[in-house]
């Protein structure tokens, strides 16, 4: 595995390249021009100033997080061939430029879901949480309104203004698009993009849907192992494969997340690894990284990568915000930084561990 740590890019992030260089044991960003809107063709010369710019500060551009999917694509409306079209420019490009690993996500609407952006944890710091009544208790644009306050003046992937002020005409879009539509068009675009990714050797990583069910009445079908393994089946190349999320996928408490790390064997090319601190099954809270501050057993999830020869790029995800920094809710450095380094840990711990055994 190679650890990276997530950057939104000079404009945007409120880490620099330089800080996470000095973290131990990173040797890579994860990035993507954040300015770009779903849907359009990514220029060549901003792909290849981004990676300059990182190499530059003596990282490694490991990986996309994210190339955003068009609605139109989503929902399978007729323009979505054109919308595929700039896609597979935009992949073409990317594999150009030497890049290998794009992780996106077939969410209607939303990327994640929380309720609160900022809620204290017993040691001061602040997390995202989810707390299911609370969700159930407000309308979609609402959610927007209360986000848009709790940013700390930046914007956050999935919750852009242009995309809050839609909301109700992208709700009505979706209408009659169910977890089987969704399938089907999924499939449609796969099917499309694999010929290129085949040429240049890109890894399409699928990122979890979070939480990991249906919000707000919208199908959500990236959910658990039954349809991660239906949707490698149903196109079954090894460059169609998923990000595995631990913090996304176990916002399902059914699901078990070593074995599903196991299942996959072959087709994670890129593993966020993250706590969650369950106070009932419908209220949780992202906790530190470390096992003990949560509910997940970091090492088990740690093993299972390490068992099925895991090579891609991990990051740690969501940080606590500590040590009064200000950015990004969940993209602070220090936790983030924090988590870097215990994750290390357990890999060094595991590695050693099986060699001497
Ligand atoms: C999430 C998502 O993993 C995460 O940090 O916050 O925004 C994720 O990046 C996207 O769903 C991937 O396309
Ligand atoms: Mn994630």
């Amino acid at each position: 595995m190679q650890m990276t740590l997530r950057w939104y890019g000079s404009k945007y992030d409120t880490v620099t390249l330089k800080q996470i260089r000095q973290i131990p044991g990173v040797t890579g960003v994860i990035s993507t021009l954040y300015g770009t809107a779903p849907g359009e063709v990514w220029e060549m010369d901003d792909i290849l100033a981004l990676k300059k710019e990182i190499e530059d500060a003596g990282l490694e551009l490991a990986g996309i997080e994210s190339v955003n999917i068009h609605d139109a694509i989503k929902i399978g409306s007729p323009d979505r061939d054109m919308y595929i079209e700039n896609y597979i420019t935009t992949l073409e490009r990317l594999g150009r430029a030497g890049i290998h690993m794009v992780c996106y996500n077939f969410m209607p609407v939303f990327d994640w879901t929380r309720s609160e952006l900022a809620r204290m944890r017993p040691d001061g710091s602040t997390v995202l949480a989810y707390n299911q009544e609370a969700i159930d208790a407000i309308v979609p644009e609402q959610m927007f309104e209360s986000i848009a306050g709790d940013m700390n003046g930046t914007v956050m992937p999935g919750w852009e203004p242009e995309r809050m002020a839609r909301v109700k005409e992208l709700f009505e879009l979706y209408k009659d698009v169910d977890d089987e539509k969704l399938f089907e068009n999924l499939k449609y675009f796969l099917e499309k993009i694999m010929p290129v990714c085949d040429k240049y050797d890109i890894n399409m990583a699928i990122h979890p849907d979070d939480p990991a069910w249906s919000v707000f009445g919208l199908p959500r079908i990236i959910i658990n192992k039954e349809n991660i393994l239906r949707m490698m089946k149903m196109v079954d190349n090894k460059h169609n494969g998923v990000t595995f999320c631990s913090g996304s996928y176990g916002t399902n408490l059914e699901n078990d997340l070593p074995d599903m790390i196991r299942s996959l064997k072959g087709r994670i090319h890129f593993a966020h690894v993250r706590n969650l601190k369950f106070n009932s099954p419908t209220d949780f809270e992202e906790a530190a990284h470390l096992s003990s501050d949560g509910t997940f057993d970091m090492y088990e999830i740690m093993r299972a990568l390490y068992d099925i020869g895991f090579e891609g790029p991990i990051r740690p995800d969501h940080g606590r915000m500590i040590w009064d920094e200000v950015a990004m809710p969940g993209y602070g450095l220090y936790d983030r930084a924090l988590g870097a380094t215990y994750l290390n840990g357990l890999w060094e711990a595991i590695e050693k561990s099986h060699k001497n055994n």
